[in-house]
């Protein structure tokens, strides 16, 4: 079965917990299940991951890309806004990224209105709170689909 990778930066395990104002009160353990179920209906497994390190992400990535994963949804937390090497790995990737954030960060600080990873997505997702994963993983599932139709048409 085909996988997407769905990866999650810093203080993203906290979620519940963390300032719940901005970033709701579901957990990452109940993001993780609806993703899975989210795409289970499109045909597709889950990888999912967190880690507070940079160089996890960047291994995670390098990791998908290899596997030839459909698609990467990617949470960067913090690192969004800081990662040139989170940008260069992005871009060894050869299928659709999708951005998401819970919050708007561009409704919040002026240091969160730059994002590295928004250059080389193919989409971004801010402000829709733990739907914003389902949101990223129905766009992969078309664009998945899109292509697999754009290859049938080429073929005939
Ligand atoms: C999560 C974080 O941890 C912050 O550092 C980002 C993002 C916003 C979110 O909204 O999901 O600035």
């Amino acid at each position: 079965m085909s996988t997407i990778t769905i990866l999650n930066g810093p203080n993203l395990d906290r979620l519940g917990r963390r300032e719940p104002g901005i970033y709701g009160t579901v957990t990452l353990a109940l993001i993780e299940a609806a993703c899975a179920e989210r795409a289970r209906r499109h045909g597709f497994a889950i990888r999912f991951r967190q880690s507070p390190h940079e160089g996890d992400l960047v291994a995670w990535i390098h990791e998908a890309a290899d596997a030839a994963c459909v698609g990467l949804v990617l949470n960067a937390g913090a690192y969004t806004h800081t990662s040139v090497a989170i940008h260069d790995a992005l871009r060894q990737f050869g299928a659709p990224i999708m951005e998401v954030h819970l919050s708007n960060t561009l409704a919040r600080e002026a240091f969160r209105h730059h994002s590295y990873i928004s250059a080389v997505a193919s989409g971004v997702i801010l402000g829709c709170g733990a739907d914003g994963y389902l949101y990223a993983i129905d766009r992969i599932a078309a664009l998945a689909h899109h292509a697999a139709e754009t290859a049938k048409q080429a073929a005939q």
